[in-house]
């Protein structure tokens, strides 16, 4: 059979506002579509990277004139995603289509909007679009909905049957021919490789998504490695392939789990000898982890710190202690390893203390880059419940198109001072003089400083915005 993918990666890229040139590689689709490629299907892609356009998409859906249209989701993509059903519905309804990924596995009852989608594929894909395949091939349409992960819309969500596939050694090496890797930005301008670990999460932090797939779907058996061979087996197959790569960056939620396994990985990894980036809990980082990182070649580790609040970490399941934050960027600098923080602004009881609390954590930390997102809440996350009520509109097409702070305009100048935080760093880095700094940076690391006190010691910078 023949199917077509499509992958609106333009709607993370205008949450962003980035404009990238021929996006990047995602592992959902490439995995699926090995997977396909494997059992005798074709596959094909229509990746838009910018704005969308819609006569385009349907242009090049006729051109390759599939069987099966597979949309891949994830909820910043919703407003494509609508337009997408939309032309589905009006020009496309002979064909099967199927939308799958993250959007739809966290809220499936998302289908019963989307007339333009025959079915939605929950969580993992691979051995459930093989079988709606197998199904449509032998046309008893009827047995579809029986298919373990998929779902018909009008179908009751609270008995979906959620399969978790768990030996990923055994699928085949993601498909990067149908992304075109040579000409993705990762490789063409970064030179570097997007590898995953691991699927899934051991935590569940009220906010993201992996709560949602460990409460309702997958328990404990959510968070599923490969084997640090079968990683670096497929490095070393794209190093042959592509042979600019000079990086390797791994996306995994979280790059290891235990000990034995990062053990593993390190002698492995001395065939690759490439630096690499990860993504870790900052209570992951210990002496022991930092030794066997820096002994492969880690070059970065990004660590989510989300909030300058204890109390806020706290509520959202993320590291309460300050201290631990610190000692696991001095742990990872002390080596020379680079670091990253991702944060957050804009939980429900956020104050503007909380928020400068985050800025000069960051300041102090000096992270090599930081990432600010404003929260949204997903559905059926935990804290989505805790917001609900407090949503402007609560339709789905304008999820990311408004901030939910009640204070919006305040969260925004707080976003610009984190973008233009080295005007804080030069603040923080001139009161290094100062005999005073230490005390400063004690009370700042155990969260004591006041909101009052930080006005008082705000930079030039600052009085513009106030
Ligand atoms: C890699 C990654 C990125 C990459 C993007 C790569 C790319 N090409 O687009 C980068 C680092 C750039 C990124 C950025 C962001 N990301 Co991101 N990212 C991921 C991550 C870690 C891995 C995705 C992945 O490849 N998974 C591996 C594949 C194999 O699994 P999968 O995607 O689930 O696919 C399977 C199934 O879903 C299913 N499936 C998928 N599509 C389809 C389609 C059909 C038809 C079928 C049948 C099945 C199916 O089958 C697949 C194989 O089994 C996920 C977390 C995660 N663990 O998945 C977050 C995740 C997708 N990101 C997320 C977010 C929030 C972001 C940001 C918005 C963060 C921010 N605030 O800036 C930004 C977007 C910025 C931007 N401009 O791009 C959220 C999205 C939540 C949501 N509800 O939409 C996730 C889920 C993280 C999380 N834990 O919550 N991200
Ligand atoms: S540790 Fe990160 S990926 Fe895991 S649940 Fe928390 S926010 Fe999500």
């Amino acid at each position: 059979m023949r199917i077509q993918f499509i992958y609106p990666e333009s709607g993370y890229n205008k949450y962003n506002n980035l404009t990238l040139i021929n996006g990047r590689y995602y592992h959902g689709i490439g995995q699926l579509s090995a997977f396909l490629k494997q059992n005798g299907h074709d596959t094909g892609l229509i990746h838009i990277v910018n704005e969308i356009d819609i006569e385009k998409v349907e242009s090049d859906i006729r051109k390759y004139d599939p069987d099966i249209i597979c949309l891949s989701s994830t909820t910043h993509m919703l407003s494509e995603i609508i337009l997408i059903n939309d032309l589905l519905e009006k020009e496309f309804s002979d064909k099967t289509t199927i939308i799958g990924g993250i959007a739809i596995s966290i809220e499936p009852e998302l289908i019963d909007r989307l007339k333009g989608f025959d079915y939605a594929v929950i969580g993992d894909g691979e051995i459930a679009l093989i079988e709606i395949i197998e199904n449509l091939k032998r046309s008893s349409d009827k047995k579809i909905s029986d298919i373990s992960n998929v779902i018909k819309r009008g179908q009751k969500k609270e008995r979906i049957n959620v399969r978790c596939h768990k030996e990923f050694d055994e699928l085949p090496f993601g498909d990067r021919d149908i992304f075109d890797f040579e000409n993705t930005d990762d490789y063409k301008l970064f030179k570097r490789l997007p590898m995953m670990t691991s699927r899934g999460c051991r935590f569940s932090c009220s906010f993201c998504s992996n709560s949602v797939l460990r409460k309702y779907y997958f328990k404990d058996t959510y968070l599923r490695f490969r084997s640090p061979k079968d990683v670096c087996d497929e490095i070393a197959y794209c190093i042959q392939k592509y042979p600019e790569i000079r990086s390797i960056q791994f996306q995994s939620d979280l790059f290891f789990d235990n000990k034995e396994w990062l053990d593993d990985f390190v002698k492995e990894y001395k065939r690759i000898a490439l630096p690499y980036h990860c993504l870790m809990r900052v209570e992951q980082v210990d002496k022991d982890v930092v030794k066997l990182l820096k002994e492969s070649g880690c070059e970065q580790v990004l660590m989510g710190i989300e909030s300058g609040s204890e109390s806020t970490r706290k509520s959202i399941g993320k590291t309460p202690k300050t201290k631990i934050i610190f000692k696991a960027f001095e742990l990872l600098k002390r080596n020379g390893i680079k670091t990253g923080s991702f944060n957050m602004m804009g939980f429900l009881k956020e104050t503007t203390e909380d928020i400068f609390k985050g800025i000069y954590l960051n300041a102090i930390l000096k992270p090599d880059l930081i990432q600010v997102s404003i929260y949204y809440p997903y559905k059926n996350t935990l804290l989505y419940d805790q917001v609900k009520d407090m949503l402007y509109n609560k339709h789905y097409h304008t999820y990311f198109e408004r901030s939910l702070m009640k204070e919006k305009y305040l969260v925004k100048n707080f976003y610009y001072f984190y973008k233009n935080y080295e005007y804080l760093m030069r603040f923080i880095n001139e009161k290094k003089d100062s005999r005073l700094f230490w005390l400063w940076e004690l009370l700042i690391k155990n969260s004591l400083v006041s909101e009052k006190i930080l006005r008082r010691n705000k930079p030039e910078t600052f009085r513009i915005l106030f």
